[in-house]
């Protein structure tokens, strides 16, 4: 899976893809992320690549012509199976969205600034548009950071058995169930005995009541669907 990721601040992105499972993805070549400073593709002698907008509103808008030139250019290289906006008035971004996009070959990810893009490049190049939830960030770099992490890790081979997506809160609809590591005792807490006592039918069980547990006491509103 190869993701193309345009922004005006590329900087931003340096880190987000350089450590750990995703390193690693990059490093075995089945994985690919492209950031893109998206002001190589301005047009005028300033290198604008946003103005003010039309009607007066506060606020500059990003101008249509860099980002088009942009993805023009990308889509002759290759064929995208989405161009993706990162914008707070786009769709909530989920567990089961990531699961599908993970399924993809090629991505284009467009991050918003300022006040947005102009309209008619949401009309005319993006096919999705996602927000990560209700709240306001100065840009959609780290949006996109999130949505490409949580894409990237599920594609086949980038983690090993230990990393393993399956048993991630949310993968079932559920939270995950507590865990813990050596010692058996730190400060007079024990481990819960039954995770010392090697009878994994049991473990499991627990591991399984203390989801639905945590599902119902911290999010009534996913154990709802859970049992719906
Ligand atoms: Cl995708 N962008 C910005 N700027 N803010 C957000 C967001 C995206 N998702 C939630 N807040």
């Amino acid at each position: 899976m190869r993701i193309d990721i345009i922004t005006v601040l590329p900087e931003l992105l340096d880190s987000p893809f350089a450590h750990s499972i995703l390193k690693r993805g990059r490093q075995k070549g089945i994985i690919e992320v492209n950031v893109i400073p998206l002001r190589e593709f301005a047009t005028n002698k300033y290198k604008s690549v946003d103005d003010y907008a039309f009607g007066g509103a506060a606020g500059m808008v990003m101008m249509c012509e860099p980002i088009a030139n942009c993805i023009d250019h990308l889509k002759l290289q290759r064929n995208y199976d989405e161009v993706i906006y990162l914008t707070p008035d786009g769709e909530l971004f989920s567990q089961a969205m990531a699961n599908q996009l993970s399924l993809k070959g090629n991505l284009i990810m467009l991050c918003g600034h300022y006040k947005g893009v102009d309209e008619r490049i949401r009309q005319h190049y993006i096919t999705k548009e996602i927000s990560i939830g209700d709240y306001v960030l100065s840009g959609g770099e780290l949006a996109a950071a999130v949505v490409s992490d949580a894409i990237l890790r599920l594609v086949p081979g980038v983690m090993n058995d230990e990393t393993s997506a399956l048993t991630d809160s949310f993968q079932d609809g559920l939270l995950s169930p507590p865990v813990y590591t050596r010692p058996a005792e730190f400060r007079g807490i024990r481990v819960p005995e039954i995770l010392l006592s090697g009878h994994e039918k049991n473990i499991n069980e627990w591991k399984h009541q203390q989801s639905l547990e945590r599902t119902a006491h911290r999010r009534p509103d996913l154990f709802a669907k859970y049992h719906s």
